[in-house]
């Protein structure tokens, strides 16, 4: 064995977005295109102890762990874990990353985006707080994607790749190399949080849970945990196995794309308790009851409001934070605790930085992520526990807590309108009018809304001072009800708009309208101010959620 210097040629496409670096599969494919940028992460590491290696199952995952496992050796990092198959979900991850003290972490996953040859895939780059690399470091990284000339890889002679497949220890070159079980730490912290005991309770009295794994990583995971540990019955889990083309299906957890989900939760008989579905990656969920959708918004209000009942989070919670887009249910919380509540900017490290200081516990976005403390990424397994937690302890279905919550705190409507495969300059011209727009919007009345202010937001990041600015602009109407606006960092076709939309209703006597209902009006604002369907030269958003 031994190590060859290649030669490369710069990327200048390099900067990894909200969710690390996101592109076609083919670009991935490319020569050298990986391995520019796994290189340039390990040009930027000051810490070269222990990394951890793994991704979702998706078409080139295996490849792509082969290159970085000898790229690793080349670079001399003192130790290398790998789940075992290569599987490792990004909550996984992080959790492996704190639990062991590591250095850091490289996860593959396009996330929610469709994998195979035609489909996405994705690097990500995780540092020692188990979270995804704050901005200064990816900037660093993408800096040096654009400079370097060499990468470092380790040439294996007649050897082939390297097994996988099973758990132990081994040594390549210098680097020590541990194959360890995907599933074994998470499941123990998670047996930390959870009053498990009870949740094993509510499955042996016949309570029916569907759990729709999308062929995605986070079968194994729900398989050992929900029919292993927890007793459900065989078969909770469906599409439980991690397929290279997630069985051909979008494994982004939402009403459109986990559709076999919906009608089984739907049916007139025979609907189970409780569905849930995770994302490509395991870091995002979706939670159904019996004929019911729970919006993320409300969840991550719901989880809040009854963390109390859950072990982990008994002893009170420090915060919450929400992305700025996000519904303002959680604020409701948040005030009638008297605990604060963040605003931040979309994607997780933001909160990373507010959970390292311990000014927050729990925290979510629309998107279909929540988390907490106990990590630094979103946790889709983990957000699916917590409600059978509450679910236990409560003795009550998903639709009655969530209607009791909305008697307590009100009824936040809300719904994202996304416009994709967009003409990047119509994307873009739409933004810039729109901000130009900003500075005449507020006391201005649009039908029964009135503006109470407008801006586009910027960040400061109570821990370090940072600003981050253009992160989406928001229109706040009297009575609270908002409109935000924002162009999506994770789309790999042309530009992607998201519009959302957001009505806060206290009378009982209008929770019942259907979200599409309830803000229909500030659609027509949201065109009228946005100039959707002239600028974009749209009629309807492509997806709803
Ligand atoms: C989307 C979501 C955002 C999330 C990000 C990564 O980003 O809107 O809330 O943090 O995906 O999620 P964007 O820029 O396309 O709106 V994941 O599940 O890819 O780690
Ligand atoms: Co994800």
């Amino acid at each position: 064995m031994r190590i060859n210097y290649v030669k490369t040629t710069p990327f200048n496409d390099q900067r990894p977005g909200t969710s690390g670096l996101r592109k076609k599969t083919n670009v991935f494919k490319t020569d050298n295109y990986l391995e520019n940028f796994i290189q340039s992460i390990f040009n930027c590491l000051a810490d070269k102890r222990a990394l951890v290696v793994g991704g979702d199952g998706r078409y080139h995952n295996d490849k792509a762990i082969d290159t970085i496992i000898r790229m690793a050796a080349a670079n001399e990092i003192d130790k290398v874990m790998i789940g075992r198959g290569g599987i490792l979900s990004t909550p996984a991850a992080s959790c492996v990353i704190r639990k062991y003290g590591l250095s850091g972490g490289i996860i593959l996953s396009a996330s929610h985006n469709p994998g195979g040859p035609e489909g996405d895939f994705g690097v990500k780059f995780n540092t020692a707080n188990g979270g995804p690399a704050p901005e200064s470091v990816t900037e660093a990284i993408f800096r040096q994607s654009q400079r370097i000339t060499e990468y470092k890889i380790l040439n294996m002679g007649d050897l082939g790749p390297l097994d996988i497949e099973h758990t132990g220890k081994s040594r390549l070159y210098e680097t020590q190399i541990e194959i360890f079980e995907p599933v074994s730490d998470y499941a123990a912290l998670m047996n930390t949080l959870f009053d498990f005991e009870r949740i094993r309770l509510l499955f042996k009295t016949g309570f029916l849970m569907r759990y729709d794994g999308m062929n995605a990583v986070t079968g194994p995971y729900a398989k050992s945990i929900l029919e292993g540990i927890l007793g459900a019955p065989q078969g909770t889990v469906v599409n439980g196995e991690p397929l290279a083309d997630f069985g051909g299906r979008h494994p982004d957890p939402n009403l459109v794309y986990a559709k076999e989900l919906v009608e089984a939760m739907y049916s007139p008989k025979d609907a189970p308790d409780f569905g849930a579905a995770s994302d490509g990656d395991g870091d995002r969920n979706m939670i159904l009851g019996r004929g019911f959708f729970v919006t993320p918004s409300d969840s991550l209000a719901v989880l809040a409001a009854n963390a109390h009942l859950v072990p982990g989070y008994m002893g009170g919670l420090k915060g919450v934070a929400r992305s700025m887009p996000t519904g303002k249910a959680v604020d409701m919380v948040a005030a009638k605790l008297g605990i604060p509540c963040y605003e931040t900017p979309t994607g997780w490290k933001f909160f990373g930085a507010l959970l390292d200081a311990d000014l927050v516990t729990l925290c979510g976005e629309e998107s279909f992520g929540t988390g907490s403390s106990h990590i630094r990424e979103k946790d889709g397994l983990w957000a699916v526990l917590f409600w059978l937690n509450i679910i236990a302890a409560r003795g009550l279905g998903v639709e009655a807590i969530v209607r009791d919550h909305w008697m307590r705190f009100g009824r936040n409507f809300y719904s994202r309108h996304d416009y994709e495969g967009l003409e990047p300059s119509a994307a873009n011209l739409l933004m810039a009018r729109l901000k130009d727009s900003l500075p005449g919007l507020k006391g201005r009345t649009f039908g029964a809304y009135r503006v109470e202010s407008a801006d586009d937001f910027s960040y400061t990041d109570p821990v370090d001072g940072l600003i981050s600015t253009g992160q989406g602009v928001r229109i706040v109407f009297e009575d609270i009800k908002r409109l935000v606006f924002r162009l999506s960092g994770t789309g790999t076709n042309g530009a992607t708009l998201r519009v959302y939309l957001e009505r806060y209703e206290k009378d009982p006597g209008l929770y019942n309208l259907k979200p599409e209902e309830a803000v229909s009006g500030l659609a027509s604002v949201a065109d009228e101010i946005a100039h959707i369907k002239t600028i974009l030269k749209r009629s309807a958003p492509d997806v709803i959620t």
